[in-house]
């Protein structure tokens, strides 16, 4: 029988094998081996044996992609979840995960929760930054009207839902579906996190078609350390009209005369902050390499 894996805790995984019957699996020794280790999102092959009514996964069938913070395999897109408030937005957070993001060629959604708390202002800068780059809604994620804005980037797609903890994203799955068992929790008043209130990755299937992955949330990313020098500038798609202008072969838009990237940050056609964002992750990169 083949399915895919929804959920996994402790050792067991439960697979969807169609029709909304899920069968609780173990996984053989022999994917560890290859180092591959059974995921939320693999598609597999499980057979139930005859005396015991144990089900144990043979075979996990090859992945389209595989990431591991959120630890998920197969996903489309990735919906990046920021709060605009409790916890306020951090662009650098979010920079890195588009990063790695583009770097899996995936589809990105920016979506912005807890619009109710947020400033005329700060909403304008995001869309300053972000507007040009990627489809981005600003949600309260509490609000079924609000959050059905998402429905036609869901639809036929396998999207995970990530971004910081107490961002929203359990709330935005609980509201699209009604569903109120599904945990949420509340931000810490003292730091303003969240409280790391999901703690495994979980399928969802969509009534309007496609299937949405709830993940835990982190406080923190690091940017991958096979992401190669020369390639981050091409994970920053407003850098693309202006890479093939500068002066030298192999740019890296720092002081290099004549850089097409750098004029175009300094005349405003591509955000300041985003310009920063590459010369800092560059400079992280290079530092990695050192050690
Ligand atoms: N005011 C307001 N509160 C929200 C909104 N979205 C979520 N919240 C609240 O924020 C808190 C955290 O929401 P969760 O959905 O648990 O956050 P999460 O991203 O799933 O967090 P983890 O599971 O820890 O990764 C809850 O108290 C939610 O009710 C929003 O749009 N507006
Ligand atoms: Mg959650
Ligand atoms: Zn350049």
């Amino acid at each position: 029988m083949q399915g895919i894996i929804v959920k996994g805790i402790g050792g067991f995984y439960y697979v969807d094998t169609g029709a909304g019957s899920i069968v609780e699996c173990k996984a053989r020794g022999l994917f560890r081996k290859d180092n591959i280790k059974p995921c939320v999102g693999d598609e597999v092959d499980i057979s139930i044996g005859l005396a015991s009514d144990e089900a144990v996964i043979t075979d996990i069938h090859p992945r389209k992609n595989h990431f591991a913070r959120p630890p998920v395999s197969n996903v489309d897109q990735f919906v990046i979840v920021t709060a605009m408030a409790d916890p306020a937005p951090n662009f650098t957070v979010l920079d890195r995960f588009i990063l790695s993001a583009e770097a899996a060629d995936v589809d990105i959604v920016l979506c912005f929760t807890k619009k109710d708390l947020a400033t005329f202002k700060s909403m304008k800068q995001i869309r300053e930054i972000y507007g040009k780059l990627y489809p981005h809604l600003f949600v309260d994620a509490r609000e079924a009207a609000s959050v059905e804005k998402l429905i036609p980037f869901l639809q036929g797609k396998k999207t995970a839902l990530a971004g910081p903890s107490g961002a929203g994203k359990s709330t935005i799955l609980r509201t699209l579906r009604g569903d109120d068992t599904i945990q949420t929790g509340s931000v810490s008043e003292k730091t303003g996190r969240g409280k790391h209130t999901t703690r495994h990755v979980e399928i969802f299937g969509m009534e309007f078609g496609g299937m949405v992955f709830d993940t835990p949330g982190f406080t923190s990313f690091d940017l991958s350390p096979e992401i190669e020098e020369a390639m981050l500038q091409e994970l920053y798609p407003e850098f693309s009209g202006y890479r093939d202008q500068c002066r030298f072969n192999g740019c890296l838009h720092l002081q290099e005369p004549e850089c097409a990237v750098r004029e175009a940050a300094e005349k405003g056609r591509i955000h300041p902050l985003r310009y920063e964002s590459y010369r800092k992750e560059l400079e992280l990169l290079r530092q990695e390499k050192k050690y």
